[in-house]
């Protein structure tokens, strides 16, 4: 028995992923925390309690897992991140290593080669005008200049998209879309950690500096594997949706477009509030460490509590006007990124992919057009599209 309001929403159906927006302003409007019988599970859609709880890793722990199954009393699909799924004082030491070989110096390093990829790339697609911005830029980018970085080779690359979806997808129950994620993941998975090894990785390369950490005796080679394992699952697929909402919503405000082109330092402003608005991250679960009291309402222990992500980024008590893309204002506190002790590691990367490409494309693309109904591609956390036809005119 439990004193929140309890909501029907299914927040892993087919109608939920359909059309979030209603969804999230019913749980917004049934209270601070709901109950969702459909599941068995806690929700928080308000910008203040998800923001509250994702600082609280205390009291909402992550070492239960990040989706929907208790860790507690459920064996994970695979061992456990090292990071996403760990609570201090076991993060911070490993977390810590991650940050430094992620810093803002190593990030501001890769500049030179991601401008210059996103040169070529933004170049080629400009020439040939109908394009389908998932395949060909919203993935295409991530795939060339992020798995570089890591030190991961050409061949198999497309393995990262599979692996992402077999990832995200994993976060919801054991349904159709899982089940379909996990269809042949075999041959994903060997891949995966075959280039989690060192011999895999190109020296220097974010992925052979974890093993340096490792022959530095900070973490353990075991140790370094599992936080490659981290960059690869983390890194393509959610930056290539990130990419993706970015060129629809250039696409559907030609003039936010226009003004972003003739003055690129609104790229990262304007990326800022694609991701408040298009949240690639729906969702995403913590596991009560403790009985804890949110809002007047008493969430038993080692419950799991969803957090819409989304919904809070559309929060009306947080974001006036919330359905609106307005790059000016200031939407740099969206929790798309999350937010406390793991807040994204790999945002500055995530960033300055967003603002190297929207940077080329601004001096060699003039307008972004539709050129036919996005695709959705239905994943249990993940806003996600398929395909987005897409028609562009080269700048003259
Ligand atoms: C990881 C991991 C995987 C998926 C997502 C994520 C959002 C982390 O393996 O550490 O963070």
């Amino acid at each position: 028995m439990t004193d929140a309001p309890i909501v029907d929403i299914d927040p892993f159906s087919d109608e939920f992923r359909r059309d979030p927006e209603p969804a999230g302003e019913r749980l917004q409007e049934a209270g601070p925390v709901v109950y969702l019988k459909s599941h068995g599970i806690y929700g928080m859609a308000r910008y203040a309690e998800v923001h509250a709880v994702l600082r609280d890793h205390e009291s909402f722990c992550s070492s239960g897992g990040a989706g929907l199954a208790n860790f507690k009393k459920e064996k994970p699909w695979r061992p456990p991140s090292l990071l996403l799924e760990a609570d201090p004082p076991e993060h911070t030491r490993v977390r810590r290593i991650v940050s430094r070989i992620m810093s803002p110096r190593v990030v501001e390093g890769l500049r030179p080669e991601f401008e210059r990829r996103a040169d070529e790339l933004a170049a080629r697609v400009a020439a040939r005008g109908e394009i389908d911005g998932v395949a060909e830029l919203a993935q295409a980018y991530p795939l060339l200049v992020f798995p570089d970085a890591v030190g991961v080779g050409e061949d198999g690359r497309e393995n990262l998209i599979r692996y992402g979806s077999m990832v995200f997808n994993s976060f919801g129950p054991r349904n159709e879309l899982f089940r379909e994620a996990m269809k042949d993941a075999g041959p994903v998975q060997e891949w995966i950690a075959a280039h989690t090894r060192r011999d895999a990785l190109a020296p220097d390369g974010l992925g052979d500096r974890l093993y340096q950490a490792a022959d530095r005796g900070e973490i353990t080679s075991d140790e370094a594997a599992l936080l490659v394992r981290s960059l690869l699952s983390a890194g393509v697929d959610t930056t290539a949706h990130a990419l993706a909402w970015a060129l629809h919503t250039f696409a559907t405000h030609p003039a936010e477009w226009a003004r972003v082109r003739d003055d690129p330092s609104l790229v990262r402003p304007a990326f800022e509030e694609v991701m408040r608005l298009a949240s690639p991250v729906l969702t995403m679960f913590r596991t009560t460490a403790r009985e804890v009291t949110v809002a007047g309402t008493v969430i038993p222990a080692d419950e799991k509590v969803l957090l819409f992500i989304a919904a809070a980024n559309r929060d009306p008590r947080e974001w006036p006007d919330p359905h609106r893309f307005d790059i000016d204002r200031r939407a740099a506190h969206h929790l798309s990124f999350g937010s406390g002790v793991h807040a994204c590691v790999g945002a500055a990367i995530a960033r300055l992919e967003a603002e190297a490409l929207f940077t080329a494309l601004a001096r060699h693309v003039r307008t972004i057009e539709l050129a036919g109904p996005p695709t959705p591609r239905p994943n249990n956390s993940l806003n996600a599209l398929a395909e987005l036809p897409l028609h562009l005119t080269a700048a003259r």
